[in-house]
């Protein structure tokens, strides 16, 4: 069984990895858009039109399930890649949501993205909907350019984290929504500045989704093959990095 996994860049890496981790399918396909990275400050056609392009790349390796792993494409383009495909389609908002249904409704929640994500209010919806009332939505789109440049922690990181969070009670904070599959990359980061907050990565989201909805299992062996619209290089090097497996 095949998975396709998209996001605008290296950022999808992160539930590529956690879903490498878990041996759901024989083999997964990544495509990162690497040419048009960041999808986050884009307009919602676009969003679209892009996601739509990926679809239609990665149906070229007869895939069985698609995994939107960008939190921007997620937010704007999921029915329309819905219907486009003849396999289920899972976007890590639905995910996101679904995978902290359990958690307390007064919980505070910080709920961080690219402008894009939170402006689309689509996480907003689904957790009123769950039933959460607390909802901090921060728009945080300089988390993206950094992952990419691979500065993760150190004093540029803390000053972006001070810029973005210096108006919010830090020990306040109980959950933090990674809303962008850019961010699990500076989790030291996070947990740096949040001490007492459980961070919600979309991988772990999606993981958990494919096993309880789908009834996947773990297979004997999963590999990945990696794509790129510009630089694959680059990916492949990240990729080494980031997903310690010998598949890369
Ligand atoms: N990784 C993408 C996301 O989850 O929204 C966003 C990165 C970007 O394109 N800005």
């Amino acid at each position: 069984m095949k998975c396709g996994v998209f996001d605008s860049g290296i950022g999808g890496l992160s539930v590529a990895r956690e879903i490498l981790n878990a041996k759901l399918f024989d083999e997964i396909i990544y495509f990162g858009d690497t040419a048009r990275v960041p999808y986050g400050n884009k307009n919602e056609s676009t969003i679209i039109r892009y996601s739509l392009e990926a679809l239609e790349f990665l149906k070229n390796f007869d895939i069985d399930f698609l995994i939107v792993a960008c939190n921007s494409a997620s937010s704007v383009a999921i029915e329309e890649l819905k219907k486009e495909a003849s396999f289920p389609v899972i976007g890590v908002i639905e995910a996101g949501v679904k995978a902290i249904e359990n958690e307390k409704k007064d919980a505070n929640i910080l709920l961080t993205g690219t402008k894009r994500t939170i402006n689309s209010q689509k996480y907003q919806h689904l957790l009123k909907q769950k039933g959460f009332k607390k909802i901090i939505p921060k728009a945080t789109p300089l988390f993206v350019p950094l992952v990419e440049e691979g500065i993760v922690e150190g004093k540029i990181v803390d000053e972006v984290f001070d810029l973005y969070f210096h108006d919010i009670k830090k020990d306040e904070i109980d959950l933090i929504i990674l809303g962008c599959t850019h961010y699990p990359f500076l989790e030291k980061s996070f947990k740096k500045h949040f001490k007492n907050a459980k961070l919600i990565h979309s991988g772990q989201a999606i993981v958990k989704m494919l096993k309880n909805d789908f009834s996947l299992k773990e297979k004997k062996e999963s590999k990945i093959k990696l794509f790129a619209s510009d630089n694959p290089e680059e990916l492949r090097s990240r990729a080494k990095e980031w997903l310690n497996s010998s598949q890369v």
